[in-house]
């Protein structure tokens, strides 16, 4: 079997990444050990950015986010019992972000790629990439009790933090930068109207609180609790006891409640490896780099990578030069590293740290008070969210 790029991993990166290509006259197999069903339930990220809306809108994915999406001008920082807004549109000069659910974005793509005959593989197992760093690799991998040897000119690692392509690089050729927070987010999505019209990021003594939402009647919250803490501590009245508590506020919001549809805990920690790429393997999303969810650039991230890669891979297929191969990485990690940055401050701005050091909550405190107070510290956080301009190479 043969195919030009092997694409290991159906998350927004793979299948993007796949569409992409499609729309460039490059044909690629992508190769998913979950089931069809699975990726199109996860629920994870919420939040496209401006420039991820236009992404979606130019590759021709956009109609049914744009049906159902909502468009948010605004998020609230919440801190000492007090909302403030920031503005995003009259900080921006007119961009905005998009609540859509990734699962959303996922099916999407699924039904943009078979519609044109893609070749999506599910319940793949045994993944393993031979002659990364030769001119023709070899991905292997098992379906329905029968081994697999997928030729390729280029494989894309995009199979998410524990894929097995990252591994296939000789460790000796990468960089690894990683930091570890002392906080997970045990996250539940409710059948509950939005208790806001935007999102509420909350600091209190007693942690970080968020209020998101996926539809008109369906809400997203997540709390900061320990990283050993277990769900099963966590009885639903528990959640929404201390939700009631964190997000209160001395002017008479109220927080409606629902039913809990699902909820689960996840580890918070950034990590990135450099270069993005080795020899004939380019990595792409999860698998390369990793942020906490508070800046809510994980998909995003996904996203600007495999358009970059996407461009790269269409000027090699045009020009047969391979000259640009190293800019995917060099590029990429731009964007990447301001994103590590703005969801550590995010991040380090709105958690609850060790109780033993109040100089560090006066400091969160101050950081808040002067980031809604301040138009300029307003439109940095306001423009990073949105997030900077996509950077194009190739
Ligand atoms: P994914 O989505 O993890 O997809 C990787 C795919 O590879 C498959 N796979 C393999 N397939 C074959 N063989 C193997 N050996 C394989 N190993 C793995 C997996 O089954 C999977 O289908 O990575 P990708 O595509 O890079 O996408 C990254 C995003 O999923 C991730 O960054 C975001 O979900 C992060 N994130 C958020 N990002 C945002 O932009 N905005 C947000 O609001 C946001 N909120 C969040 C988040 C992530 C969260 N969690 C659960 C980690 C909120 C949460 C709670
Ligand atoms: C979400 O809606 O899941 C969400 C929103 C904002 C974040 C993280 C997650 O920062």
């Amino acid at each position: 079997m043969r195919t030009q790029v092997a694409i290991v991993g159906a998350g927004p990166a793979g299948l993007i990444l796949s569409h992409l290509l499609h729309l460039r006259g490059i044909e690629s197999v992508v190769l998913e050990q979950r089931t069809r069903e699975h990726i199109e339930a996860r629920v994870r990220a919420g939040v496209l950015e401006q420039g991820t809306v236009d992404l979606l809108d130019e590759a021709g994915l956009g109609k049914r986010m744009h049906q159902v999406g909502m468009v948010h001008d605004g998020i609230e920082l919440r801190f000492d019992r007090t909302g403030h807004r920031i503005d995003f549109r009259a900080l921006t000069g007119g961009a905005s972000i998009m609540l859509y659910g990734q699962q959303e974005v996922v099916k999407d793509v699924v039904a943009a790629r078979l519609a044109t005959g893609g070749d999506l593989r599910f319940e793949i197992t045994g993944v393993a990439l031979d002659g990364i760093d030769t001119d023709s690799p070899v991905v292997r991998f098992e379906h329905g009790g029968t081994t697999h040897e997928l030729e390729c000119d280029v494989v894309a690692g995009c199979d998410g933090f524990h894929g097995v392509c990252r591994d296939a690089i000789p460790a000796h050729a990468l960089t690894t930068y990683h930091r570890e927070y002392p906080f997970a987010w045990l996250g539940i999505l409710a059948s509950a109207p939005p208790s806001a019209e935007e999102l509420v990021y909350t600091y209190t003594q007693r942690g970080f609180a968020l209020l998101s939402m996926r539809s008109p009647q369906v809400s997203r919250l997540y709390l900061q609790v320990d990283p050993a803490e277990d769900l099963a501590n966590w009885p639903d009245s528990r959640i929404w006891d201390e939700l009631h508590t964190r997000l209160a506020t001395d002017d008479g919001w109220s927080l409606t409640e629902g039913p809990i549809l699902e909820k689960g805990i996840t580890a918070m920690r950034s990590f990135v490896v450099e270069p993005m790429r080795y020899g004939r393997l380019f990595l792409a999303g999860d698998a390369a780099h990793i942020v906490p969810p508070t800046g809510a650039k994980g998909m995003n991230l996904a996203v600007a990578d495999v358009a970059v890669l996407a461009e790269v891979l269409g000027h090699w297929y045009t020009s047969g030069s391979e000259n640009t191969f190293d800019d995917y990485s060099a590029t990429a990690l731009r964007r990447v590293w301001r994103a590590q940055h703005f969801s550590w401050w995010m991040t380090s701005m709105l958690h609850r740290f060790n109780d033993n050091d109040p100089y560090q909550a006066q400091l969160q405190l101050s950081q808040l008070r002067y980031t809604v107070a301040s138009r300029a510290a307003a439109a940095s956080l306001a423009e990073n969210y949105v997030g900077l301009p996509q950077l194009r190479k190739g």
